[in-house]
């Protein structure tokens, strides 16, 4: 048998502020990524603390989809989804964040949404918090170095899990909050996304900001857990990490600790949520860098009484360690060196379809959690000419990523119950906030100066992933 189980869900995942547009419409609030402005591989994103006259901020307009979701719902109905993982943006439902009562008309709209995806048999995956807090609470509360955002935090969840309650099954409690870590590169910029300050704004001591930011938000995770539980005892709750696994540079020893300890750190929070603990290691690390971190009784008994019930994995890229030799030129974004014996994106990120192999066996054997596969695809410039696009290479990227995963479910036995293709309608980037890095398999006529019609258009991998879906994996 060469098909993946019947119930294996298909689908894909996109992020409110990469996607919904409306910034100012539905009585929705100012969010931590209206500040963004676009940037490219080559210029970062930058976060600005007033909006500057004339420049682009790609999360204001972005595709479109607060006005066209029931079209776009259509198109992945037709494709054969089971599955959309969505995002709620917090700002539509507390516009401050410290309001007493929420925002109806914002409740409204992701019900509708909803409604759309569940009258198509789509079951949808919701993301509590993917980057779309509401600025206030940056300006006013210094965002989660201070403990009240997590009581913010609950109380947004509790109205949106109340509301929709028998509506959604599947909930995420944070998206890729695992890369905020004090000795992280790639917390540079997920410090933004994740907290709305960036790294030189970051009071005092800033590792032991970055690790109190990672403490709050992962204590608020588990709270959440067990508060949506209580909202409804059917609900299954996970959350989800971005995995970037990470190769030594060769067998010497010395290089295969460091890949070691590099890879360790995107998994701190994820022992922390699986484990009912936060890690004694972590706690020991951090009192090495002269941070320390109270843990109560209450916080200990939240991490005792939060587990999730699912991991949910976003998988791009490897690397490969960095060896301390200083011979590391090639440095690339989220840090490491290059590989190799594999070919990048146009946008250097590692082509590494074993690695998701990989992630999957190393994470299952880790915590024994059933895995979803909640984020992966290639961002790539595509060419429409006469309303076609012949996406050829990522058909190829995701044909190879799908054998591998094929080989971790049915020959390895990993306990993947689902995968959400990043970006199935073309969104703004979040790293670079182009529109130029294409990650759909519906063409969205967007351009980076904010021009295009916003038609939506079938791409070649769109009939190409209709027939994945239809053949239940087995035609790749
Ligand atoms: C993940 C984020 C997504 C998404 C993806 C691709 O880290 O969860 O929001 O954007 O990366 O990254 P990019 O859009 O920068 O290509």
């Amino acid at each position: 048998m060469n098909k993946f189980p019947k119930d294996f869900y298909w689908g894909g995942s996109i992020a409110a502020h990469q996607c919904e547009g409306a910034w100012q419409e539905g009585g929705k609030g100012p969010g931590m990524m209206d500040y963004c402005t676009s940037g490219s591989y080559e210029i970062p994103r930058r976060f600005t603390k007033e909006l500057e006259e004339g420049t682009l901020y790609p999360s204001h307009k972005a595709i479109d989809f607060y006005h066209r979701y029931k079209e776009d719902i259509a198109m992945f109905a037709e494709m054969g989804f089971t599955a959309l993982r969505i995002s709620i943006d917090w700002s539509r439902i507390y516009p401050q964040g410290d309001e007493e009562q929420p925002n109806q008309e914002g409740l409204n709209y992701y019900k509708d949404v909803i409604q759309t995806l569940i009258d198509y048999h789509i079951e949808p995956i919701v993301t509590l918090f993917h980057f779309e807090m509401p600025i206030h609470l940056v300006r006013k509360y210094n965002t989660w170095l201070n403990r009240d955002l997590i009581d913010f935090y609950l109380k947004y969840v509790k109205t949106v899990v109340t509301e929709l309650k028998g509506m959604v099954k599947y909930w995420v409690t944070f998206n890729e909050m695992n890369h905020i870590d004090p000795q992280t590169e790639a917390s540079d910029f997920f410090v933004y996304m994740l907290a709305g300050i960036t790294n030189d704004e970051l009071p005092g001591n800033k590792r032991e900001s970055l690790a109190r930011i990672g403490y709050n938000m992962t204590l608020a995770g588990v709270k959440a857990v067990k508060l949506i539980k209580e909202i409804d005892e059917n609900n299954i709750v996970g959350c989800v990490f971005g995995i970037h696994p990470i190769y030594p540079r060769d067998c010497n020893p010395v290089n295969i600790m460091n890949a070691f300890k590099e890879m360790d750190r995107d998994y701190y929070q994820i022992d922390a949520m699986c484990n009912g603990k936060f890690p004694t290691y972590k706690i020991k690390e951090y009192e090495d860098f002269g941070i320390q971190l109270e843990i109560s009784e209450e916080d200990a008994k939240a991490f005792a009484e939060g587990k999730i019930d699912f991991i949910g994995l976003n998988y791009y890229q490897t690397g490969v360690a960095k060896t301390g030799d200083g011979n590391e030129d090639d440095e690339k974004l989220f840090g490491g060196v290059q590989n190799p014996f594999l070919k990048q994106s146009k946008w250097g990120w590692a082509i590494d379809p074993i690695g998701l192999r990989y992630v999957l066996n190393y994470t299952y054997r880790k915590y024994g959690l059933p895995i979803m596969v909640t984020e992966n695809g290639i961002g790539a410039v595509d060419i429409i000419e006469n309303g076609q696009i012949h996406d050829e290479y990522r058909i190829e990227y995701l044909s190879a990523h799908f054998s591998e995963m094929k080989k971790a479910v049915l020959e390895d036995h990993v306990e993947c119950f689902g995968y959400l293709m990043w970006g199935p309608i073309d969104l703004v980037s979040a790293t670079t906030g182009e529109m130029k890095k294409r990650y759909g398999f519906i063409y969205v006529d967007k351009y980076d100066d904010g021009t295009g019609d916003l038609s939506r258009h079938r791409k070649d991998s769109f009939y190409w992933y209709q027939n994945v879906i239809k053949t239940q994996g087995e035609d790749l």
